[in-house]
């Protein structure tokens, strides 16, 4: 096990109403050695705020509204250079904190999932949202083909470096989808490892609305395979536009052979259908082969850059 350095760990809390457990989140990380608490915080009308300052966090409350903009918010605050990512809900455990860093310590990787199906704890997750993620995560499979099985998890840990590279956009609980496609485009390396995953404790609520918030996040990893996997993309369409339209020119011959009657107006849409479903295939084709060319000269353009970077850090510290 590589060597961790829990100072160079900033532990990131975004919070919203989390009074009944924040207290104890943060003691449980100071106990287990991680002492920089940083708690963002979404303008809880509750004591979320001052339970936090009081147990030693520093405390920021965020400018906009949402998970997402929240965490988008505090990477500009953080002063270490490796975060680990938690919910303020006590449903993740402490003791996992150091299998959860070890990997960006070792080299492994610089961003880590912690895979919450590894250990479920009764009652830690609703029948729907159990559902609902494992539809998620086939879908991420599918499209943006990687093997992860928890992209949705609260508990991750990355590079801060790693994370001002990705393009975040999502305000509330896309955010995890979005973390997890931006690295496969940015190609940061991305490792799952297994935790505990507790139930709420009694007094806590949650603030997932998990079908308005599961169709958010369907909608996202679909709009994010546009640059991630266009063949997908406007492959999925343009199929579903060929099949159509086959279909009915099938029906259309079918009754002008066997029976001798004429369909012009349905002739005219399977035209349409087949034309329209094999432009969108060739596009597919196409797009496809730009970005993976766009994608080699990014990673190029990447080595280049922490190269620069590296001998810029050496020549400072022989100063
Ligand atoms: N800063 C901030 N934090 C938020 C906001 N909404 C939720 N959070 C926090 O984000 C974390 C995850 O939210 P949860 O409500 O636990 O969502 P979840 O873990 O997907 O759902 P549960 O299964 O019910 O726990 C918690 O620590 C929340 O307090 C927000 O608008 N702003
Ligand atoms: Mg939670």
């Amino acid at each position: 096990m590589a060597e961790i350095d829990r100072n160079a760990v900033c532990v990131l809390i975004p919070t919203l109403n989390e009074a009944e457990t924040i207290g104890d989140v943060i003691d449980g990380y100071n106990d287990a050695g991680y002492t920089n608490v940083f708690v963002i915080d979404g303008g809880s009308d509750d004591q979320t705020q001052e339970i936090a300052s009081e147990h030693g966090a520093r405390v920021v409350e965020q400018s906009g509204s949402g998970k997402g903009q929240a965490v988008r918010e505090a990477f500009d605050l953080i002063d270490r250079p490796y975060v680990l990512m938690v919910d303020g809900d006590g449903t993740y455990r402490p003791e996992d904190a150091d299998k959860m860093v070890e990997p960006l310590f070792s080299g492994d990787a610089k961003h880590v999932i912690g895979n919450r199906f590894a250990d479920m704890r009764p009652g830690a997750m609703t029948r729907l949202n159990q559902v609902g993620n494992r539809l998620i995560n086939w879908a991420y499979r599918l499209i943006h083909r990687r093997d992860h099985h928890d992209i949705l998890s609260g508990y991750r840990a990355f590079t801060l470096r790693s994370a001002k590279r990705l393009d975040l956009q999502a305000e509330g609980f896309g955010i995890e989808t979005e973390i997890a496609v931006e690295c496969v485009r940015e190609g940061i390396d991305t490792v799952e490892v297994p935790i505990t995953y507790l139930p709420r404790p009694e007094g806590s609520e949650t603030n997932l609305r998990p079908v308005r918030d599961g169709a958010v996040i369907i909608v996202t990893l679909y709009r994010l395979a546009k640059t991630n996997n266009p063949f997908f993309y406007f492959g999925s369409v343009g199929t579903l536009a060929l099949l159509s339209g086959l279909a009915v020119a099938s029906f259309v011959g079918y009754r002008w052979i066997e029976q001798g009657i004429a369909h012009e107006v349905l002739a005219v849409v399977a035209t349409a259908g087949i034309l329209l479903g094999m432009q969108l295939l060739t596009l597919a084709f196409l797009s496809d082969m730009v970005v993976s060319l766009h994608r080699d000269q990014r990673r190029r353009i990447e080595r280049l850059e922490e190269k620069v970077e590296d001998d810029e850090e050496d020549s400072e510290w022989k100063h």
